[in-house]
Formats: structure tokens, C-alpha cells, sequence
């Protein structure tokens, strides 16, 4: 047989289903990965269940999104996963040890196990050559708990990359220029493999950029064989057994084919308001910048930052401008304090913030009013700077850099210097201690869990209604992030109280929908709603579907939803409902009365096509639902909690 690098992995798992084309299959995940801004619900979701003991191979909590600790809301919350890692198994990574996908990479991912994450970026570790893929958080406290994942048999899109990049150019215009062809939309349901001479000549911590950012085309995950370069990689962590040589057979066949020539590449970036917004560098040449941001799970390995560093080295900042810079994990941030490249950051004028997400969430360094924010992030959705009126470019490292040297967007190419071309080390600095391993095992039952104040129980949807009788509480346009329903931000130490972070659904948009949706809630209206294409962008926060679900959302109406986003509103009992006609968007109106009449029959019966009758236009609009048998059972149940406890009952 001749198999995709994907497809491998996948049969090797396979613990439910065929391997078809389209059909859903359920794998075995060997590991686990938790953040705190998700890992919270998770765990909740976890003990409700009921579930006793991690059954992975290694699952590991980490904290990294919440480090601000304004207000007694995170430490609480970092309390309770710390004893919650101990109770049951669990490796906790301490907040200032580094960013989860980093720190992963590092320490953790190997070549051919599965991976899944509560955080949409969970793919980076597939530059080590694992699958590895984001998830809501409930879906990851099944896998804990030795359940299946469960998803759609994906589309391989092979990428090839030829050539090397020439100077000034790096893994982030590769995976820029990626984005460029796919875009963001139209990728649900596939993976991107690449290969070819040019991936070869790749660094894991280059391919991992490449593999992170791929989160943004939509795609389930994206990877790289296990080659010469992942041995170098594990055995500069002190890994080397973990090696495996993998990948895809000679004659494997692909969805479809991208060829990509590195030697062809010039300094790109993503202009505001999307990460598919691609422009080279050259257009945008001499705009002023107020802010410039390297750090965040895409580019803050030891390489980025000394790259910068050296870059640096000597000069000072601008006065209009302010440089942060984040390292992605105490390992960088040890490594390069020893050194030197810390103190010429330093010396350069850089601000030094936290091993932590930081300002890629938008918790804190927000820009000015209107201003011009270079970051080396992976997101620049509007408002999710923390500032609505801010313009976010991303783009490289040594892009970012050239702006902090000259105070305005420059193609580096046209700048003084040579490239300082930084080697990744041969022996990469192992300290654990930050890390606590699990208990063992005769210990861990007498762990008491902490539960401060903040941590509220996870609330338990009732089962879907006969008919649906409902208004479209709101109308939204096309490509609505996670971001929009669920503001991150200022609003993220509220992720464990779901009452309280209620009150913030759609906020960027509507800031009264909170209030109306619960009001018609309590009048035993059903909240609908109405979206355009690419529903649910962006990150895996089942908040966006559990939050909703809470103000009595039933069903979500759109062009197109995406995938992580789709899982979860199943997962928390709304049904996602696509439109058969895409123009039947147009009629429907805000405030509209809609019914669906046997709406539980016809998602038992799971015939694909409901009829939804529109009362106030007095039209009849059709709608699809694409869900799997099982996820048909849990909608019907009101969502994979209830579904669960009830079937254990
Ligand atoms: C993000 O980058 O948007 C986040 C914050 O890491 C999210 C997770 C979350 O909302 O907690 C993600 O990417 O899944
Ligand atoms: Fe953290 Fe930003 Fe990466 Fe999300 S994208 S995990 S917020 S660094």
C-alpha cells in the first residue's frame, strides 16, 4: 500500500471505524495537552464525567495564558490545576516555564504518537512528526480518560518546498506564503504534509512555525517526517531514543499538491485584520510602527530570539517605538541570558516580559489608540491586541526587528547588515525543575483538589427540545472568530465562572446580546444564530460554545462553521446548522421568529436536510446537518457532558 505520513499514523491508532474517505474514525491519543485559559473546564469536565484515572500516555497541564494575576481569579485557578495534575497523574508545568506548544516541542512531542491539545495551536509539535491536533477541552478530557478522538478521515495536502530560502527570509514567509494559497477558508477537514529537499533542509523549531501557523488555513493539523534533522533536534534535548525515522510512502496520493520554491520567497506579511491578508514586506516599506511584539508559540525559539538579538546587538530604539519580547520557554530565556543575547536585548531598549502568551492574547502590552503593531504572533484578528483600533502586521523575527531598529515597516533586505545566520545548538539547556511529575501512584488519592472561589461547576445542558421555537438573537457577517463570540483579553480570568464570562458572549459585536439572550432564555424562547462563512475562526476555546449554550442557544445558522468550533457546539448541544441555499442568509433577519417543528426527530433520524420555517419572513428555509451517528446521540443528549454521565448512570 502506499500511504500518506498521515494516513500512517492514523491506522496505527485506529480504534473505531474504517479508514474511508470522509468516514469519522475515533484514535487512540497517546498524549495530552492542557493550557490553563482551557485546562480549567477541562479538568471540571473531567471530574464530572466521573473519570478516575489519566489513561494517555503522558498528559501534561500547562500554564501559560493567564500569568497576569490581577486579582486573586488566576492563582486560584493555577492552585487547582496544580492539585488537580497531582490527584491524578498529571505533569504540570509551572506558569514561567514557557509557552505549552514550546515547551512541548521541547521536552515532550515524538515522532509518530498523537497528540491532542486544548489550544488550536497543538499542531506545532507536528515538526517533530507526530499528528497532533487541537481540541475543546472536553474533548481532551475524554482522551485523558482513555476515550477515543473522534474525527473525519482528512484530505492530505501534500506540500512540497523546494530550494533554500535565501537571507532574510525564514519558516514564518513559508508559512505566510501557505497561507497565501490555501487562505483561510476551504481547509476543514484536511492536513498539510510536507516534504520535499527543501523541507529536509528545515530545523524542527522552523518547521514548527510552519506547522503552528498552519492552525490559521483551517486545517486539522499539519506535519513533517521524522527525518535527520528531528534526530538532531531530540538529541540536542537529551531525546535521541525517541527518535523514529518516518514518512510518507514513495507513491502516496494526495488531495492536492502545492509546490512552493524557497529560492522564490521574499520577506512576507499578514495585514490587519487576518492572518490571510498576505503582502510583501516591499509594498508596505516606510509605514511608521508604534509597537513591535516577538514572541508568542509561533516564533520565540532560542534561534528567533538570537537572531534578533544579534540584529540588535549595539544599537538603541527609536523613541516612538516600544519593543517587547517574550521568550517561548525558560529553556530560551536560560539559554540566551547565559549567552549575552539577553543583555544586548536589553542594551537595545527591549522590554523582557514572562515565558507566557502575554500580549498574543491581548492581556497585556496593548498598543496605543490607532497604532501600527508589528508582532511575530500567529493572530491578528481585530481587538484581539486588546485594543479595537489597533492595525496588527504579522510577520518574522528579523521583520520585526528591522522595525524596532528604523521605527517604520523595512524590507530587511535593504538593511546595512549581513544576516546573522544563527545555528539551532547542539545541546539545547535540560532543566526540568520547573515541571512537577506526576505522584505516584499510592499518593495521589489522598491529594486534596483546591477550589478558590473562582471555579464555578460546570454547567449541564438539558436534552434537546421536541421543536425548536426560537428568534436569531444575532445576526453575524462572515468570518467570525472565536475572538469575537468569546473575548479573550481582559475577560479571560473569568474562564472558570461561566455566569460571570457569559456576560461577555459576542461582546466585540453586540455587547447587548448577553442581556437579550438571557432574557428570552428565561421566557423559554431558544437563542439562534445567524453567521456567514468560516463560523468559529481561530482558537479551540469551547467557551465559544459553552458560554452560548448557557444563554440558551439551541442551533448556530451559518455559511460554513470551523471544525474545532463545530465539534464543540455538538459537544455543548447546539446543533450546527448549515444552509442547503447559502442566499437564504440574506433573508434571514435579526429578531426573526423561527421554528423548526421535530427538530429531536430529525437529528435522531439524521436524515441531513431540516426544514426550519422563518414565522416573521413567513418562508421556509432549509438547512444540513453533517453529523456523525455519534454525534447525532449527543446533541440529541444536549451535549457530550450529559451524554456521558447519563450513559454511565
Ligand atoms: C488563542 O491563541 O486564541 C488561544 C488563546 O491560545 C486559544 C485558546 C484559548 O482560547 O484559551 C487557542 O488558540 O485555542
Ligand atoms: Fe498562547 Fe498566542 Fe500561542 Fe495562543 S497563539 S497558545 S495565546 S502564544
Amino acid at each position: 500500500m502506499n500511504f500518506t505520513l498521515t494516513e500512517k499514523i492514523l491506522r496505527e491508532h485506529l480504534v473505531d471505524g474504517h479508514y474511508e474517505p470522509r468516514k469519522e474514525i475515533g484514535i487512540r491519543i497517546d498524549q495530552t495537552l492542557t493550557q490553563d485559559a482551557t485546562g480549567t473546564m477541562a479538568y471540571l469536565q473531567f471530574e464530572s464525567m466521573g473519570l478516575s484515572e489519566i489513561e494517555t500516555e503522558l498528559s501534561v497541564s500547562y500554564v501559560d495564558h493567564n500569568t497576569v494575576q490581577v486579582g486573586f481569579e488566576n492563582a486560584d485557578d493555577h492552585r487547582y490545576l496544580q492539585t488537580i495534575a497531582e490527584r491524578y497523574g498529571i505533569h504540570f508545568s509551572r506558569p514561567g516555564n514557557g509557552i505549552c506548544h514550546q515547551v512541548h516541542l521541547e521536552r515532550f512531542g515524538r515522532p509518530g504518537r498523537t497528540l491532542l491539545g486544548s489550544d488550536s495551536h497543538t499542531p506545532t509539535c507536528g515538526g517533530l512528526g507526530m499528528i497532533a491536533m487541537g481540541a475543546g477541552g472536553l474533548d481532551v478530557a475524554v482522551a485523558m480518560g482513555g476515550g477515543a478522538y473522534f474525527l473525519t478521515c482528512p484530505k492530505v495536502i501534500k506540500v512540497n518546498l523546494e530550494g533554500r530560502p535565501p537571507d532574510w527570509v525564514t519558516a514564518k514567509d513559508v508559512i505566510l506564503k501557505v497561507l497565501d494559497e490555501l487562505t483561510t477558508k476551504g481547509n476543514v477537514g484536511c492536513v498539510c504534509e510536507y516534504g520535499g529537499e527543501g523541507a529536509r533542509a528545515l530545523s524542527v523549531p522552523e518547521r514548527a512555525t510552519i506547522t503552528n501557523m498552519g492552525a490559521e488555513t483551517g486545517v486539522t493539523t499539519s506535519i513533517f517526517p521524522s527525518d535527520e534533522e528531528t534526530r538532531k533536534f531530540l538529541a540536542a534535548q537529551d531525546r535521541e531514543k525517541q527518535w523514529v525515522p518516518l514518512e510518507a510512502d514513495e507513491n502516496a496520493e494526495y488531495h492536492r499538491e502545492l509546490d512552493i520554491n524557497l529560492s522564490d520567497l521574499e520577506p512576507l506579511m499578514a495585514a490587519p485584520h487576518s492572518p490571510g491578508k498576505i503582502v510583501p514586506v516591499s509594498d508596505v516599506e516606510g509605514m511608521a510602527v508604534d509597537q513591535v511584539m516577538i514572541g508568542s508559540c509561533t516564533n520565540s525559539s532560542y534561534v528567533d530570539l538570537m537572531t534578533v538579538a544579534r540584529m540588535l546587538k549595539g544599537r538603541r530604539l527609536v523613541p516612538g517605538v516600544t519593543l517587547g519580547v517574550a521568550p517561548g520557554s525558560r529553556q530560551v530565556l536560560m539559554m540566551i541570558a547565559e549567552n549575552g543575547g539577553l543583555g544586548d536585548l536589553l542594551a537595545f531598549g527591549a522590554r523582557i516580559l514572562e515565558s507566557a502568551c502575554g500580549f498574543c492574547i491581548g492581556n497585556s502590552m496593548s498598543p496605543k489608540t490607532d497604532s501600527i503593531s508589528i508582532r511575530t504572533s500567529n493572530r491578528n484578528f481585530k481587538g484581539r491586541s486588546g485594543t479595537q483600533s489597533a492595525n496588527v502586521y504579522l510577520a518574522s523575527p528579523v521583520v520585526a526587528a528591522a522595525a524596532a531598529l528604523k521605527g517604520e515597516i523595512v524590507d530587511p533586505r535593504n538593511l546595512d547588515m549581513i544576516f546573522p545566520k544563527v545555528r539551532m545548538p547542539e545541546h539545547f539547556k535540560i532543566d526540568d525543575s520547573m515541571i512537577i511529575p506526576p505522584l505516584p501512584e499510592g499518593k495521589r488519592a489522598k491529594v486534596s483538589i483546591y477550589r478558590g472561589p473562582n471555579i464555578g461547576e460546570p454547567p449541564i445542558n438539558d436534552p434537546m427540545p421536541e421543536d425548536l421555537r426560537g428568534k436569531i438573537t444575532i445576526k453575524v457577517e462572515d468570518y467570525v472568530t472565536t475572538d469575537h463570540i468569546m473575548p479573550a483579553g481582559s475577560r479571560l480570568k473569568y474562564r472558570s465562572n461561566v455566569p460571570k464570562y457569559s456576560e461577555f458572549v459576542f461582546e466585540p459585536l453586540d455587547p447587548e446580546f448577553s442581556r437579550r439572550a438571557a432574557d428570552q432564555r428565561d421566557r423559554g424562547i431558544h437563542n439562534l444564530v445567524a453567521a456567514g462563512v468560516s463560523y468559529g475562526q481561530g482558537s479551540s476555546r469551547e467557551h465559544a460554545a459553552l458560554c452560548p449554550m448557557y444563554l440558551g442557544v439551541k442551533a448556530v445558522m451559518a455559511k460554513s462553521i470551523e471544525r474545532i468550533h463545530a465539534a464543540n457546539l455538538v459537544n455543548f448541544g447546539i446543533v450546527p446548522f448549515t444552509f442547503v441555499e447559502e442566499s437564504d442568509y440574506d433573508s434571514l433577519k435579526r429578531d426573526d421568529d423561527v421554528e423548526i417543528a421535530g427538530i429531536r426527530d430529525a437529528i435522531e433520524r439524521g436524515d441531513g436536510v431540516v426544514e426550519a420555517f422563518d414565522r416573521t419572513a413567513g418562508k421556509r428555509v432549509l438547512f444540513k446537518t453533517d453529523l456523525s451517528e455519534r454525534q447525532r446521540k449527543i446533541a440529541v443528549a444536549g451535549g457530550l457532558l450529559p451524554y456521558t454521565v447519563r450513559k454511565k448512570r
